[in-house]
């Protein structure tokens, strides 16, 4: 272990995880490393939940503010949440326990594009940020650190943070190495730069985390993995999904629109994304770029094959499968994969620039295109918005992809107006179900719920929305976005009722 600690100073402040939670105090703005479940810290944060716990059992307030770079897994945010240790959370989580909290109304959640975070915490719109805690592969003589498999938001808390505790992981490869860069250019405006990107290979930083060794307080040792859970095979709706998207891929490349090396890829999370990418592998690609935030092992399986030249993100999500793959065959990826901050993985400039073809999952849809990325039934959170915002806006393509019915049928993925809205019709270029894929592009309003009724929705709901698309022409007052106004959250307001977003007349 100590050879990854070749500070000396630093090594002088090994401690343990609960000796080092104890510096964290009631009130305190904590801010974290970890992205999509990987480079969180491990230890310390599992200490101070059974500090909270403690406190609370005294009768004690104890709740803190935690900021990371997105979600992170049971081991922080988990037992955080179930010590009921945080006051407010952003911007990012996927973890069942909290988000139940949220739900329940018990601590505030800020949902935030993940490429704002960190200029809003420069910008001063979170105030002052007492304490960060951040998992390190390593810590280099002159004190500079070895990233982890995510590098998030870290430059920024380690800078803005009055005290930084360190958690040095042996269980994360050391052979990640040199596959970072962090990029030191950023200023606040009015004295921003273009940023000097103009490939998702090119580095424009260095590869370790600048550090004033002064500000740390703590090093703890550990030796834990990221908490991944294996991806499942695809499912038939996701492979109709995903090919839909690789035949619209064909036709884009048959008009001219697109080359066979398509365009820098973004790839969302979950199942169908996986799909997308395991779609890809079969698909005749070769030389692909993608400029991202996760290197999943899909993500790592198409580099393999060199369907994927090079990879760019900010998070290194990897099985212990995936690991193994990685670690064996180190040099090989080393040079085909590169881990940015989110400030860079997710910037407007880079990915307009490049020119990325986004690709994410959605709750639901609505007849115009407005895709609602995060709130069941327009009031509960599952996730949050994450990057797919910072990509749909900026990227030469956008697709939002979901089955066309939720909950075992009983829920339309296509509803006449979106409960929520994370992405407006502006930024939506590509509805996509299992039913096929609605190309909106230079499409007006009318147009565009045409086709998506057409091409996107269930059987059980196509003739429902088609009659409210009907009468809404007909009766709206205004005809350039038809509506009913007190119709339009029928279906989720019959959810809410009955069960189920089909009328009873449908249903018997
Ligand atoms: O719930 O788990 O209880 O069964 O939502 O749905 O179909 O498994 O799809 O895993 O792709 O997630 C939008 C949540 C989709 C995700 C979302 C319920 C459904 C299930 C999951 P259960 P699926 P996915 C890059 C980009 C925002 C962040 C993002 C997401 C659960 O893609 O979080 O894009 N996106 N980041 O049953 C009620 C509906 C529903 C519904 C689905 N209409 N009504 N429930 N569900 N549709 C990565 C990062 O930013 C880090």
């Amino acid at each position: 272990m100590r050879d990854r600690i070749s500070h000396p100073g630093l090594s002088e402040l090994v401690m343990s995880a609960e000796q080092a939670a104890a510096m964290i105090k009631p009130g305190m703005t904590v801010a974290m490393s970890g992205f999509t479940g990987a480079g969180y810290p491990k230890a310390v944060p599992q200490a101070l939940a059974s500090q909270i716990e403690e406190a609370h059992t005294r009768g004690e307030d104890f709740q803190i503010k935690v900021l990371t770079g997105a979600s992170t897994a049971p081991e922080l945010d988990g037992v955080l949440a179930k010590a009921r240790g945080m006051e407010l959370r952003l911007p990012y989580q996927s973890d069942p326990t909290l988000r139940k909290r949220i739900n329940d109304g018990e601590l505030e959640y800020i949902d935030i594009h993940l490429g704002h975070v960190a200029q809003y915490a420069w910008f001063g719109f979170y105030g002052h940020i007492d304490l960060a805690v951040i998992e390190v592969v390593g810590i280099n003589e002159d004190g500079s650190l070895i990233p982890s498999s995510s590098v998030g938001n870290n430059k920024t808390w380690i800078e803005q943070a009055d005290k930084i505790i360190l958690e040095v992981n042996t269980q994360q490869p050391a052979a990640m190495d040199g596959m970072h860069d962090v990029y030191y250019g950023t200023a606040l405006p009015p004295h921003r730069k273009p940023i000097p990107l103009v490939n998702p290979d090119d580095r424009i930083g260095e590869p370790y985390l600048r550090l004033d060794p002064e500000k740390v307080v703590a090093v703890v040792e550990t030796d834990a993995p990221d908490r991944m859970t294996p991806f499942a095979a695809p499912d038939e709706t996701s492979q109709q999904i995903a090919g839909h998207l690789l035949d619209f891929f064909e036709s884009e490349i048959q008009a001219g629109r697109l080359t066979d090396k398509l365009l820098p890829l973004q790839s969302g999370v979950g199942n169908i994304a996986n799909a997308v990418l395991a779609g890809l592998a079969g698909a005749g690609y070769t030389g692909l770029t993608a400029y991202t935030e996760v290197i999943q092992d899909g993500m790592l399986e198409l580099i393999r094959d060199g369907v994927i030249r090079v990879a760019s993100a900010t998070s290194f999500s990897l099985s212990p499968a995936g690991i193994e793959e990685f670690n064996s065959n180190i040099e090989f990826y080393r040079k085909r994969i590169i881990l940015r901050t989110q400030e860079i993985s997710n910037h407007p400039e880079l990915i307009r620039r490049l020119g990325c073809i986004a690709m994410n999952g959605m709750i639901e849809a609505d007849i115009y295109g407005n895709v609602n990325s995060t709130h069941v039934g327009g009031t509960a959170m599952m996730n949050g918005i994450g990057g797919s915002g910072d990509f749909a806006r900026n990227g030469f393509l956008s697709a939002f992809m979901s089955p066309s019915t939720a909950k075992g049928g009983k829920i339309s993925g296509i509803v006449p107006m979106a409960s929520h809205v994370d992405h407006t019709e502006h930024d939506t270029m590509l509805i996509i179900t299992e039913r096929g894929l609605a190309d909106l592009r230079g499409l007006s309003p009318k147009q565009r719920a045409r086709t998506i009724i057409d091409k996107c929705a269930h059987p059980d709901f196509q003739p429902l929305l088609q009659d409210y698309f009907d009468r809404a022409s007909r009766e709206s007052v205004g005809k350039h976005t038809p509506h009913l106004l007190d119709e339009s959250l029928a279906f989720h307001q019959r959810f809410v009722e009955t069960g189920t977003s089909l009328p009873e007349t449908v249903r018997s």
